[in-house]
């Protein structure tokens, strides 16, 4: 008997505690349009929470006008990128990219979410999200199936804009997480760091950077479902592949923006550091027939 009261007034703690804690995130860098949406509902969510709306240029946000997850801000995942012959989008400048974070209400110390349109929500989210890091901030997390899986959960959308005091941002650029040509022309040498190609496998097998390992953008994706994977199959996929996570990891792809993809994914598996090479195999291609 006493142990059946026990037993309920631990259930009934852990309802309470459930109740109170509605901050759930999956993982740091990971939340379920569930989540999001209780977390919306906290009374703290704009003193300490942004969450950002992205897509590639300016015109994205058209599509946010029409309807956005309510108190979202757009930010062009593009802003002070430029293409040259060797990339499509250059790495903005630090102070650029701060001013203009700053100047939508974004400040350093907000816990900010990040989601897109695209079909799994990993396109311009996942490009954000590296930028974010490598402008100083490693906690920043992106909506698990993006703007498709909330709607699809039918949680509500507005037309209504939310604006923001202006905040300060200080973006501190990271050189660590970013690897250039001549550096990858080293690792191929020295074996230092691991390649990981994130194409799809027909690609990689035509060709690729030499030395690299290849864990397609394609494969990480539930097509039923339209998420991440489980972390389960994630880890399996990567281990398969030969990946040690405990390594220093370089990502690339076509142009750069699958590989911020495939860096969440291998950050969420926990590896220790996880490089981008921004040229990619636009790149390499051209500069290593030279
Ligand atoms: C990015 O910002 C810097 C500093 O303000 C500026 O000099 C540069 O022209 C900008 N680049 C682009 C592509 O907008
Ligand atoms: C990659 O980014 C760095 C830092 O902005 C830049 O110096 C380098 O030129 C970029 N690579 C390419 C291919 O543009
Ligand atoms: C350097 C930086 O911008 N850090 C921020 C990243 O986000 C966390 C919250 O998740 C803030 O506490 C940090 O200040």
């Amino acid at each position: 008997m006493l142990s059946k009261i026990l037993t309920l007034i631990f259930a009934l703690n852990l309802l309470i505690f459930e109740t109170i804690c509605v901050e759930k995130f999956d993982d740091d860098l990971l939340i379920s349009s569930n989540n999001l949406n209780d977390l919306l509902k906290r009374d703290d969510f704009d003193k300490n929470y942004r969450i950002i709306e992205t897509n590639f240029g300016p015109d994205g946000e058209k599509d946010f006008k029409d309807g956005h997850i309510p108190r979202a801000i757009y930010v062009d995942a593009t802003f002070n990128s430029t293409s040259t012959q060797y990339i499509k989008y250059t790495i903005p400048n630090a102070k650029a990219l701060g001013d203009y974070l700053g100047s939508l209400g974004i400040s350093d110390h907000h816990r900010l979410i990040i989601y897109d349109r695209s079909d799994y929500g990993f396109s311009a989210s996942s490009r954000l999200w590296y930028l974010l890091e490598l402008f100083g901030n490693e906690t920043v997390t992106i909506l698990n199936g993006g703007l498709n899986d909330w709607k699809a959960n039918q949680f509500s959308l507005t037309t209504e804009s939310s604006t923001y005091r202006e905040q300060l941002y200080e973006a501190i650029f990271q050189p660590k997480l970013l690897r250039l040509y001549e550096e990858v022309v080293e690792v191929i040498k020295t074996g230092e760091e691991v390649l990981v190609d994130a194409r799809d496998r027909p690609v990689y097998d035509q060709d690729h950077i030499p030395t690299a390992l290849n864990v397609p953008y394609s494969e990480i994706f539930d097509q039923k479902t339209g998420l991440l994977k489980s972390k389960e199959i994630l880890l399996e996929m990567v281990l398969s592949q030969g990946i040690d996570l405990k390594r220093t990891l370089v990502t690339y792809c076509q142009t750069g923006v699958r590989a911020s993809s495939l860096k969440f994914v291998l950050n969420l598996l926990g590896a220790r550091l996880v490089a981008v090479y921004n040229g990619s195999w636009f790149e390499y291609s051209q500069r290593s027939k030279l």
